[in-house]
């Protein structure tokens, strides 16, 4: 089994790129420890928790010689938050419109580990993450060639843009690695500048604690007051770093049902998500990555939202 049949059978699963790392020898790494030292992952514990295991995939799995890594588009064919005027729509994350990636991509990545081991010559160890893992998967997909990591930290690829989900698998396998991609950010600084709550502190670092997707989805109890208007009518995730981003101004939209809106999130505005009961909430939660948050997660955004909203229309600043 070669790297070249492995990356034509990951197109066949449904994967739009797939690209192979070396296991080891990624300085890159070792930012993770100094980003936890500023504080930088805010109050997501379990990043803490697994930092040694993150500094070396051969922590994960002590025979790993490759990683494959994938990335599949989850891009539709809607607006971007950025060109919305109207203060009352609610904006969710498009990485959030459509089916749980973690079970879609997790099961993409099994098939594609059970077709592995049925056309290898001898049995290999190998371990399937998507964003479930103490993996950094941005620096394997940056050595696997998928892209570069942009300033706003999102691996961006030239052909793809960043609206991917990445999916790695740790193998114990001897396979011809790619090339890394190179930086094509050059002195733009887009990014940086569109953040509503200036969160990207420096090219390539986030601070979690202003992060809105942070503050949203992660983030338990209050969200400080200091952050409330900059969080606009953001209910779950932002996407405002990737959407004024040059690369994805003509990125490949997927067609794959997955990933398409659900209707209840769909151009839905902040009235009507406020109105939901919760059995209609929990209904729309199902296998959907919005879980995340619950219900209660979504009730405190909504209401911060829906002050905005209202501040804009008492200080007559609808339009941003
Ligand atoms: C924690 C986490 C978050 C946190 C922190 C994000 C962050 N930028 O660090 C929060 C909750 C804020 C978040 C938000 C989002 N996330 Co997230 N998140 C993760 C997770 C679980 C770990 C990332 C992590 O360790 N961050 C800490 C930093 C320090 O590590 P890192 O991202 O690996 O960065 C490395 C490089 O930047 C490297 N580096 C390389 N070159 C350089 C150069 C310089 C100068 C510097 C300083 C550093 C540097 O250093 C780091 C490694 O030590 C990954 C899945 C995973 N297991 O990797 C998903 C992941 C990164 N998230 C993802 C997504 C989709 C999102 C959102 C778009 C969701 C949304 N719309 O709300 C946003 C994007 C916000 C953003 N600009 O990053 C995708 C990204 C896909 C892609 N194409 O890049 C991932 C890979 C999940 C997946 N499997 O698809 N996320
Ligand atoms: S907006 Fe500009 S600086 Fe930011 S990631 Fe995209 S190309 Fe890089």
């Amino acid at each position: 089994m070669t790297a070249s049949e492995i990356k034509e059978h990951a197109r066949a699963l449904g994967f739009d790129a797939c690209g192979i790392a070396p296991a080891a020898g990624h300085p890159e790494l070792t930012f993770f420890r100094e980003w936890l030292d500023r504080g930088y992952a805010a109050d997501m514990a379990y990043l803490q928790r697994s930092a040694d295991r993150r500094a070396d995939v051969r922590n994960v799995l002590p025979n790993a010689r490759a990683v494959i890594v994938t990335a599949t588009v989850y891009h539709t064919d809607r607006p971007y938050s950025v060109e919305c005027a109207d203060r009352g729509r609610a904006q969710i994350a498009r990485y959030a419109w459509g089916d749980d990636y973690h079970d879609v991509i997790g099961a993409r990545l099994e098939r594609l580990l059970e077709w592995m081991r049925s056309r290898s010559a001898a049995p290999f160890d190998a371990r399937a993450y998507v964003d479930t893992g103490p993996v950094q998967e941005r620096v394997y997909a940056q050595h696997a060639g998928i892209g570069w990591i942009g300033k706003n930290t999102c691996v961006i690829s030239p052909t793809l843009g960043s609206w991917t989900f990445l999916g790695v698998i740790i193998c114990s396998l001897s396979l011809d690695v790619d090339a890394p991609a190179l930086d094509q950010c050059g002195s733009c600084t887009l990014c940086i500048e569109a953040c509503p709550t200036q969160a990207i502190v420096a090219p390539g670092v986030l601070d979690s604690t202003r992060c809105i997707s942070y503050l949203t989805i992660e983030h338990r109890g209050d969200i400080p007051a200091e952050h409330h208007a900059g969080i606009g009518s953001h209910v779950y995730g932002c996407d405002v770093c990737q959407e004024v981003c040059p690369f994805n101004a003509v990125a490949p939209r997927s067609g794959d049902p997955a990933w398409q809106p659900r209707p209840a999130w769909d151009a839905v505005d902040l009235a009507t998500l406020s109105e939901r009961t919760d059995d209609e909430l929990a209904a729309a939660l199902r296998g959907s990555p919005m879980r995340r948050a619950k219900a209660h997660g979504l009730r405190r955004n909504v209401a911060i939202a829906l002050s905005n909203a209202q501040t804009a229309v008492e200080t007559g600043t609808e339009r941003r």
